[in-house]
């Protein structure tokens, strides 16, 4: 006999209090961090950071003055302790969706701008977890019952691949080079083993840029990848692909972050002017000479006309993702869909502000036959929340950074151990 699970103990677990507080993130900047208490025991939760921004993200609330120049989140963790907390106190943490519309009728705003989405969603996500344990199920099987509005018996589970950034460039790093993220993404069965090829590969590539460069190429940009000093992605691809000698399955993905080199109305890249069409065949060379399995953002954020001329000539080849494009905002990926803009959403709950916001994104996008790819903040501390969410969604696709620092190892190193209870 089956044993349903969901009668356990979800009818006792009540929300008894919540504290949030200002922690640092791993750029050293502040973030919201939240404690939630239940009959259950106490669930932490805290929120990342990103600096390459979307234009239609969920907005943080900082508080300006001089304190942190202007970021810290006191008024995040006030409207948390004041507004949120005695408003949810009492409720089932099981209610996601009830608590999350509650948190979002409360703020008012179409952006999360009055209490903060990073006020809302470190209590998303702590309410998450609480409700997990309120029916003694791992995370990631409660957000597979969210997801599939059925109790999660006989679950075929996946984790999916891993991308690791292990060259560092744009926004994310003291260097020349335009495009922000390098991602190897190997093609083994299992995670464990992608996890140990990606760590070879990154120990490989810091032996050839310190044997190409000396030591100053090793240091390492805000996702754990090399930031070497040079300045265009044929560079970089290179010596990936010398890392890649005796990996001659993995294959590389990037995050151009376009919008960070659309200035004054142009792209602006590699010391050039490039024309859209000239950017379309700037990408098309790189995936004619390289292993390249996505490109994400490879247009700026309102650039429709590019985004759907590259997906039109490119996606039989490659899978156009949008990120900044997107911003996990529903409007956006419908509007995507409606222009053939992409064929990938990035995920990332900060940018929406909800849990069960960011798993309605992933039903609308996956509704469309898109690749999900689940991603951390370039600004993120040892929350692996969206681990589990990635699981729990059946995402194709993770990125949390290199395979080193370790808020990107939490999210790897929790990976590792869904796998190994999957496998069970
Ligand atoms: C991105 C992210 C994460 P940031 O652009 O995809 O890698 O960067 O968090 O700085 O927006
Ligand atoms: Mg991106």
């Amino acid at each position: 006999m089956v044993k349903n699970l969901f009668m356990v103990k979800s009818l006792n677990s009540k929300i008894k209090s919540i504290k949030a507080r200002e922690i640092l993130n791993s750029r050293g900047e502040p973030t919201v961090e939240v404690e939630l208490k239940t009959d259950d025991g106490i669930f932490v939760a805290s929120v990342p950071s990103g600096a390459s921004i979307g234009e239609n993200e969920a907005k943080e609330l900082r508080d300006g003055g001089k304190k942190y120049f202007g970021k810290g989140v006191l008024k995040a963790v006030g409207n948390i302790n004041k507004i949120i907390g005695p408003r949810i106190k009492g409720k089932n943490p099981a209610k996601q969706k009830e608590i999350d519309e509650l948190m979002i009728k409360l703020d008012g705003t179409k952006d999360k701008s009055k209490l903060g989405a990073n006020a809302i969603l470190p209590v998303s996500m702590a309410v998450c977890r609480a409700g997990a344990a309120s029916k003694d199920l791992s995370l990631y099987k409660y957000i597979s019952q969210i997801y599939r509005g059925s109790p999660p018996v006989n679950l075929t589970l996946m984790v999916p691949t891993p991308c690791f950034n292990i060259i560092n460039g744009g926004t994310h790093a003291g260097n020349k080079l335009d495009i922000q993220e390098f991602m190897i993404v190997p093609q083994k069965k299992l995670f464990s083993e992608n996890l140990r090829a990606a760590s070879e590969i990154y120990q490989g590539l810091k032996k050839i840029l310190k044997n190409n460069f000396g030591e100053q190429a090793i240091n390492v940009g805000d996702e754990g990848g090399f930031a070497p000093p040079i300045s265009h992605a044929s560079e970089a691809l290179n010596l990936i692909s010398q890392a890649l000698k005796n990996y001659p399955d993995t294959k590389i993905g990037l995050d151009c972050a376009a919008s960070q080199y659309w200035k004054d109305k142009k792209y602006q890249l590699e010391g050039a002017v490039f024309t859209k069409e000239g950017l379309l065949i700037f990408y098309e060379d790189l995936i004619k000479k390289y292993p390249i399995i996505f490109l994400e953002d490879p247009f700026s954020e309102n650039d429709w006309q590019g985004f759907q001329e590259i997906t039109k000539k490119l996606s039989n080849k490659i899978i156009i993702v949008g990120d900044d494009l997107l911003c996990t905002n529903p409007r956006r990926i419908k509007e995507a869909e409606k222009k053939n803009a992409c064929r990938g959403a990035i995920i990332k709950p900060n940018q929406i502000g909800t849990i069960t916001e960011t798993i309605e994104a992933v039903k609308l996008a996956k509704s469309f036959n898109w690749k999900i790819i689940i991603s951390h903040r370039s600004g993120d501390t040892c929350d692996d929340f969206i681990s589990d969410l990635a699981v729990g969604v059946g995402a194709d696709f993770i990125k949390s950074g290199a395979p080193a620092r370790g808020e990107r190892l939490a999210k790897y190193n929790r990976l590792l151990k869904i796998e190994e209870e999957i496998k069970s």
